[in-house]
């Protein structure tokens, strides 16, 4: 299974390491074709390289999008050797075997992530480079191709090992990379396309992405897990930063994600807001004049829950906040960055991770959402529902004050982030209580009412600050009495989609107990 490697066909986007590869690959006496501006590099160097040009008969033409698009390539990398009838096909049309690939593609990735305009994102679709890698992939019988700068110097050892040959099972592997590099090319140009046209975007798309960390475990220690990396570059757990602390773990990172783009719903122009997550649903998220109220009344809301949770920040964390926050145990902090002195108070607790990003996820920003079912997969759109003031319907007899209107607002952006069933109940811009993921709204009333009576103890307050607060439901109230668990927990207002079938006796109930109501038309079920 051992072939000797006579001829290569380099062509390069990413010039790293080109030349002393071609210098290295000469000096093995292997011979050179190239692309245009791969041939330039090389040749610049002192190194002997035929054009593909040569090779072909034709000039590259139509501003480089064709020129390896050829038999003359395409014959040469894809003649299986011992077959008498492609031997003769070769004599008969001069075609010379190609025994090595070096390809690396268009940065359409890069491009993409940059935001370059529509017009230019496709002239970086690469046509003639996945054609090539197929074709030798498809022939790593015979044929080596290397798409990653990082694969040249395991190249040259396998050539040195294997006086100027490599092996079947060195050219199998290679195989499989390229075949994975061309999947995600393809994942990620349409990934980019269903981003442009959103309307067909979850019928029509493929995903793919790549792999960004190996994790020691999943969500249990006897599940093998790894990270991937979609390519959008957005901001957000999957592009953040690191500043210390051990390697996030599967459910750090999956717990980190659901606190961010929690609190990127509060626009940090407008005010300072925390979130505090444990097990993907908030334990607290407040606002408040500076970060630090913000985090206190966060904390505030159940303290036994925000120990060992993930904190996540709208604004850059500040020192007073930082110290704050080793106040108790904690896995992680996001923001959108950290102040020097923050991170000098933090580099005092080894086990604290610190991430920071560019900025905060944007969550009115269209995109899909998928996870695996047996057998398959669920594509949707993101949840970037949004709801304002003046879309709400006021439908019992009296009307939220303006306060009310405010905490409304503010709980139905939380419930949103709640495992369903979810029941959020909120006062002065902070949650007070919080119900997640009950097969029954009654019980999510319950337990968040619950927790509010526990805190009230734990921090000797006269009352549950349930009292006078205001609820949100994610879905609506299929009866009444969910509504009255939180009339009884002293909810004064609420906020919930409508549209159940006995939506008059829900109003009713609530005219009855003197609540204000209102209703959104819309439903943000999490699962
Ligand atoms: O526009 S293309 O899709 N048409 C082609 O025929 C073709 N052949 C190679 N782009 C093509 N390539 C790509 O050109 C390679 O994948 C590589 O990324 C790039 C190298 O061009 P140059 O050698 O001119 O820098």
């Amino acid at each position: 299974d051992l072939y000797p490697v006579r001829r290569a066909l380099l062509s390069v986007s990413d010039k790293t390491g080109l030349i002393d590869l071609g210098r290295a690959l000469a000096e093995r006496g292997v011979e050179l074709i190239s692309t245009g501006g791969t041939a330039r590099t090389l040749r610049d160097a002192g190194l002997e390289v035929r054009d593909v040009s040569e090779i072909t008969g034709f000039p590259e033409m139509m501003d480089g999008r064709v020129k390896t698009l050829h038999p003359m390539v395409h014959g040469g990398l894809l003649a299986l050797r011992d077959d008498a009838a492609h031997v003769a096909a070769m004599e008969t049309h001069l075609i010379a075997p190609i025994d090595l690939l070096v390809v690396n593609l268009y940065p359409f990735e890069e491009t993409v992530a940059k935001g370059a305009d529509y017009a230019t994102c496709i002239e970086n679709i690469d046509i003639g480079g996945p054609a090539m890698i197929r074709a030798a992939s498809k022939n790593h019988l015979f044929v080596n191709v290397v798409v990653d700068v990082q694969d040249y110097d395991a190249l040259l050892a396998e050539l040195d090992a294997n006086d100027g040959q490599t092996t079947y099972g060195f050219r199998q592997k290679l195989a499989l990379t390229a075949y994975a590099r061309t999947a995600a090319y393809d994942a990620a140009v349409s990934t980019w396309m269903a981003g442009a046209l959103q309307e067909e975007a979850p019928r029509r798309r493929a995903f793919a992405g790549e792999l960004a960390q190996t994790l020691r475990y999943g969500e249990n220690p006897h599940q093998k897990a790894a990270f991937y990396t979609d390519g959008s570059n957005r901001p957000g757990v999957a592009t953040a930063v690191q500043h210390q602390g051990k390697e996030l773990s599967y459910n750090n990172i999956n717990d980190t994600d659901a606190a961010f783009e929690l609190v990127a719903e509060f626009d940090p122009e407008d005010t300072a807001a925390c979130a505090i997550i444990k097990h993907a649903n908030p334990c607290g998220v407040a606002k408040g004049a500076t970060l630090l109220e913000a985090y206190k009344a966060a904390f505030d809301c159940d303290r036994t829950s925000a120990f060992g949770g993930i904190v996540a920040l709208n604004k850059p964390l500040d020192a007073e906040t930082a110290e704050e926050i080793t106040g108790i145990f904690t896995e992680v902090v996001i923001a959108p960055g950290a102040s020097e002195e923050a991170k000098e108070i933090f580099a005092k607790k080894k086990n604290l991770r610190l991430l920071t990003t560019d900025g905060l996820p944007d969550v009115m920003a269209g995109g899909q959402t998928f996870r695996q079912v047996a057998g398959g997969f669920l594509l949707q759109d993101k949840d970037n529902g949004f709801i304002g003031m003046d879309d709400l319907k006021v439908v019992t007899k009296i009307a939220p004050t303006e306060e009310q209107m405010r905490d409304l607002l503010f709980a139905w952006k939380v419930a949103k982030h709640v495992k369903s069933n979810a029941i959020v109940y909120v006062k002065d811009q902070a949650t007070v209580g919080v119900g997640a993921g009950q097969m029954s709204r009654v019980d999510s009333a319950l337990i968040a009412a619950k927790k509010a009576e526990r805190m009230a103890e734990a921090l000797g307050l006269p009352q549950p600050l349930t009292i006078g607060s205001a609820v949100a439901s994610d879905a609506f109230f299929p009866f009444p009495d969910g509504l009255m668990e939180a009339a009884a927990a002293g909810a004064t207002c609420v906020i919930q989609p409508g549209g159940s079938m006995r939506d008059n006796e829900v109003i009713a109930a609530a005219d009855e107990a003197g609540l204000a109501m209102v209703f959104t038309g819309m439903r943000h079920f999490r699962h």
